[in-house]
């Protein structure tokens, strides 16, 4: 399987990559990406840059052609966590668009500037590939307590959950897919960039998530679509008033969603606007994508569908059994086992062996399987994990971020409903009182803190003062009495 991107070899002249008006065809890309590997060959592990850019992705293109993993970075990211991946990833270098401007952890690396602008030139002369096992990504992902976990993905993992997704969606080259999603997560970067590129196909990416972006790159050549509920949402609420999107999202051959639950209302306001079914595929970023709903399958809304190909899936139930029947109402975790999944948590033995019950991966995620075999998520383990607006946040960290604040004495973090982003992040907070304390801090500045620190998306959006936390006799915070 070495080779990842068969149609980079063929140097066509077809599209591969598109980024408002800049754009790349395989052959550019090759000639681009060619030698940036050859640069970076040999070094341990490389960061990424990761803003939404046509750089990025050459920049990651490069890193898997030169068999050096990658460490996407969100280009919003705060002071502490950036500091925390720079220190468990080690990275000998950074890959960054020219004259971006890098916060102070990734400045002090060695540099190397991704160069996106295709001269003409020979057609080039592309590496040979390293092995299906060799780590292609490490991807940080927020667990409920301590920092962030750096997933470790093989170019293995990533190949199958391609090729799986083919299959599943009848993908093929002649398909252009558009999304505004962010470039250092699994969504946006794996299935959204390398997807494509797998397939020999193209992707149109907006730069940032906008409806009329969307409508415009459907109306024009764009067949299929990728998204976060909170994008359908806003999709949904927007369609029903507006005609020419509706019949851009009517015209695609494919509306997917992920990352997050997309709530039946908005199914049924998309479907109401465009006669159109939008479909759910579930994945995480230890397992890359799990099931999905076929392209070519019976209508399943509601559900996150049948297994990939070559991924096995179960139930199990709270005594650790599983669970056989399908009749859609017996409830239990969902564990997963398939070459779709990842190596190791880096540096963190002890999380790995953790996460796995035997060879099943346990996922977290409480579901439901019905007699056609399509599994419905109905919650999940944790209370302490928040997804909003398609990303995971961990309560813990937010926790111990507000806690690093001079005004802050006790804090706990909880997920509320929002109709947009699906949940929203709330803290609850007792200011700090006695001698030092100065003024307490205002809702504005702790939301602040918490993206300077971690990333604007993990701000509360909501702030609640208490004079005291809930706590049980053992000290521990009630966090379910919090919201009563
Ligand atoms: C606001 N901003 C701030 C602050 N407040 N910046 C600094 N300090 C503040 N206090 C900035 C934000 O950074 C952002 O800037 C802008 O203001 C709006 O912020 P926000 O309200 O957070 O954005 P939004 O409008 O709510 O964004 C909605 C969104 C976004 C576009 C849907 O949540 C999104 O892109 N979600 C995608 C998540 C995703 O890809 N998840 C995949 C992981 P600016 O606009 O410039 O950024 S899950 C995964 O990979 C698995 C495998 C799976 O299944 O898919
Ligand atoms: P992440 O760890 O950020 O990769 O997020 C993975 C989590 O997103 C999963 O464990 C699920 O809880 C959630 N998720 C992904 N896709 C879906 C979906 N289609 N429906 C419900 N939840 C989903």
């Amino acid at each position: 399987m070495n080779v990842l991107f068969p149609a980079l070899h063929d140097a066509s002249p077809a599209t591969a990559l598109r980024f408002g008006d800049r754009a790349l065809s395989y052959r550019e890309l090759a000639a681009v990406a060619a030698p940036l590997a050859g640069r970076i060959a040999g070094e341990s592990r490389v960061a990424l840059w990761a803003t939404p850019t046509l750089e990025t992705a050459v920049g990651a293109v490069a890193a898997l052609l030169a068999g050096v993993a990658a460490v996407p970075v969100n280009p919003r990211i705060g002071e502490s966590e950036l500091a925390h991946i720079v220190a468990d990833s080690a990275p000998s270098l950074v890959l960054a668009a020219p004259g971006e401007e890098l916060p102070a952890a990734l400045a002090a690396l060695p540099r190397t500037d991704i160069e996106a602008v295709a001269t003409d030139s020979e057609p080039a002369a592309l590496p040979y590939e390293p092995v299906d096992e060799t780590p292609a990504m490490v991807v940080y992902t927020s667990g409920t307590t301590g920092p962030p976990k750096g997933v470790v993905l093989s170019r293995r993992a990533i190949a199958h959950t391609l090729d799986a997704l083919e299959d599943a969606w009848q993908w093929t080259a002649a398909d252009v897919l558009v999304h505004a999603l962010p470039l250092f997560h699994v969504h946006g970067l794996i299935l959204g960039i390398l997807g494509p590129l797998r397939r020999g196909g193209s992707v149109h990416h907006l730069g940032r998530f906008s409806t009329e972006g969307v409508a415009r790159e459907l109306s024009a050549d764009g067949t299929m679509l990728f998204g976060v509920p909170t994008m359908y949402h806003r999709l949904a609420a927007e369609a029903g008033r507006d005609p020419v999107l509706a019949k851009a999202l009517a015209g695609a051959r494919l509306l997917v969603s992920g990352s997050a639950a997309l709530p039946l209302t908005d199914h049924q306001r998309l479907a109401a606007a465009t006669g159109r079914r939008v479909i759910e595929r579930y994945g995480m970023t230890e397992t890359l994508m799990n099931t999905s709903v076929r392209a070519d399958g019976p209508e399943a809304t509601g559900t996150v569908g049948v297994p990939l190909p070559g991924v096995y899936v179960r139930l199990v139930d709270d005594t650790g059994q599983a669970i056989e029947a399908s009749d859609g109402e017996t409830v239990g975790e969902i564990q997963v086992r398939g070459p779709n999944l990842f190596t190791e948590y880096l540096n963190r033995p002890d999380a790995t062996s953790a996460a796995f019950d035997g060879g099943w991966f346990r996922t977290g995620d409480v579901a439901v399987r019905d007699p056609a075999g399509n599994y419905r998520i109905v919650g999940r383990k944790a209370t302490d994990l928040i997804k909003s607006g398609g990303y995971k946040i961990g309560a813990g960290e937010i926790e111990n971020a507000l806690l690093a604040h001079p005004g802050v004495a006790e804090a706990a973090v909880t997920g509320e409903p929002d109709d947009d982003l699906g949940e929203r992040i709330v803290a609850w907070i007792v200011p700090a009182t006695g001698p030092d304390a100065g003024p307490a801090p205002t809702a504005e500045e702790l939301a602040e803190h918490v993206a300077r620190q971690l990333a604007p998306h993990k701000r509360p959006r909501v702030v609640h003062f208490l004079t005291a936390l809930p706590r049980n006799d053992m000290g521990k915070i009630l966090k379910r009495d919090l919201h009563a």
